[in-house]
């Protein structure tokens, strides 16, 4: 009876209609997992642990390494609004067998029509380059035809474009492109209602393309952060493959024979790697903020899982790399270090008249980089520290205090010499140097306890 009732009731909360925002974002999610994660149409709805939005759901959320809830919580819903490719993650939805590959490695394309966001020059080097970042690494050459057909052909089409498979206007998908075979195989498409830019005021033709004709030659979705084939679109400088894209594409037709010198991007930084160390620490509005390379970890009193994110997809105007970090609570304000420049965050806003340097707190122009920095909330100062030195830097008055630098050797008996990351609550300090991290009490001026970095990642 009471099982009864109870399923007349879940039976019934499911038929109250949802407001029309949540209503919005149901549709959107399932559109999202029909496409990437091969949701069957029309089985909505159906309750119980055969529920496939919750299975979809849970396959997204577990190859974004997103906290598995089988919801469609803010953090899910937010990665679904993100711009992307369009091809599926999953590699048995994905249309098509894998370790698909071209035969010979004298692979042909054309470029069919342009964009007229660019210069008919600008998107002829943007796909030249896109091809050149996989020849790099491998023994394939590309040919350019300019008649006929070619394995590759490349076009620019909005909405139903020809292959049924059709764009969806600005933002959201921005390309997509057919694994190696006859045909449609190979094929690359870029959504015309974007606009395509050669820097990053808008999204990038070069970045686009690049994983686009990673497809075209045969590699699936990474979920590795930092890897080119990834599906969400981040803007990068630089050689744009990563370990992860390289390992996957030699995998499938071998090294270079006359290597050339590419310096890949290092893979998305692993929390538990027993070898990890920070770059920088700091608090934001009650969460820690950890970064490393081109990525941060946030974590949350609320949250299980530390979120990793890279730096640029939130700031996209902050360095790659961070060396240091601290939060004047009572500002509300978050202070960014690289090199000799800082930037400044309320919440996850920049700051306006930002970057400025360094030097403006009174550090002297020889110092060229802060490894770390601090805020100590019962003093009122933060603590800056420059290789084997450390200065005080009082809030209130916006100056340097006298007496500084001095050796952190000194200071804070029992620590290293240097510091990569810090931070501070109540009343003791966390050094963080290379894997150690150590709880220093400020007040009796000695360390307390030695744990392991990552501790803090939960590993
Ligand atoms: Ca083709
Ligand atoms: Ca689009
Ligand atoms: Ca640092
Ligand atoms: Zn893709
Ligand atoms: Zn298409």
């Amino acid at each position: 009876m009471i099982a009864l009732l109870l399923l007349a009731l879940v039976a019934h909360s499911s038929a109250v209609p949802l407001p029309s925002g949540d209503k919005d974002n149901q549709n959107l999610a399932e559109k999202y997992l029909r496409h990437f994660y091969g949701l069957p149409a029309g089985l909505q709805g159906r309750q119980g642990a055969s529920n496939p939005f919750e299975t979809k759901i849970k396959e997204m959320q577990r190859f974004f390494k997103l906290k598995v809830t089988g919801n469609l919580d803010d953090n899910t819903l937010d990665l679904m609004k993100q711009a992307r490719c369009g091809v599926p993650d999953i590699g048995e939805y994905n249309h098509f067998p894998r370790h698909l590959k071209w035969q010979n490695n004298n692979v042909t394309f054309r470029i069919l029509n342009y964009t007229p966001d660019l210069k008919k020059s600008d998107v002829d080097r943007a796909i030249r380059n896109a091809l050149n970042v996989w020849a790099d690494v491998t023994p394939l050459t590309f040919k350019k035809l300019h008649v006929g057909n070619a394995d590759i052909m490349i076009s620019f089409g909005s909405k139903e474009h020809g292959d049924y498979n059709p764009f969806d206007g600005p933002d959201g998908l921005l390309a997509h492109a057919y694994p190696p075979g006859q045909g449609i195989g190979g094929d690359t498409h870029f959504d015309e209602d974007e606009h395509w830019t050669k820097d990053s005021s808008a999204y990038n033709l070069f970045v686009v393309a690049a994983h686009e004709l990673g497809h075209a030659l045969g590699m699936s979705h990474s979920a590795n952060a930092g890897a080119l084939m990834y599906p969400i679109y981040t803007f990068t400088t630089g050689y744009p493959l990563s370990e992860d894209d390289i390992e996957g594409i030699q995998a499938l037709y071998g090294p270079n024979p006359n290597p050339r010198k590419v310096k890949p991007k290092p893979d998305a930084p692993n929390k538990c790697d027993p070898r990890l160390s920070f770059d920088a620490v700091t608090e934001l509005r009650g969460e820690t903020i950890i970064f490393k390379d081109r990525f941060y970890w946030r974590i949350h009193p609320q949250m299980v899982e530390p979120e990793q994110t890279l730096i640029k997809s939130t700031w996209p105007s902050i360095p790659n790399k961070v060396d240091a970090a601290y939060e004047n609570s009572e500002k509300d304000i978050v202070i960014i270090f690289s090199g000799i420049r800082m930037w400044a965050l309320n919440g996850y806003n920049l700051v306006d008249g930002y970057p400025k340097y360094i030097h403006k707190l009174g550090l002297p122009k020889t110092v060229r980089k802060v490894d770390a920095a601090v805020y100590i909330r019962d003093t009122g100062k933060t603590l800056l520290f420059t290789e084997e030195e450390y200065w005080s830097y009082d809030e209130a008055t916006g100056t340097m205090d006298s007496g500084y630098p001095r050796t952190i050797e000194e200071d804070f008996p029992g620590m290293d010499d240097e510091v990569d990351a810090a931070a501070y609550h109540y009343g003791y300090l966390y050094f963080f140097h290379e894997q150690l991290q150590y709880e220093y009490s400020y007040t009796s001026r000695k360390v307390m306890r030695i744990l392991r970095t990552n501790s803090i990642l939960n590993c």
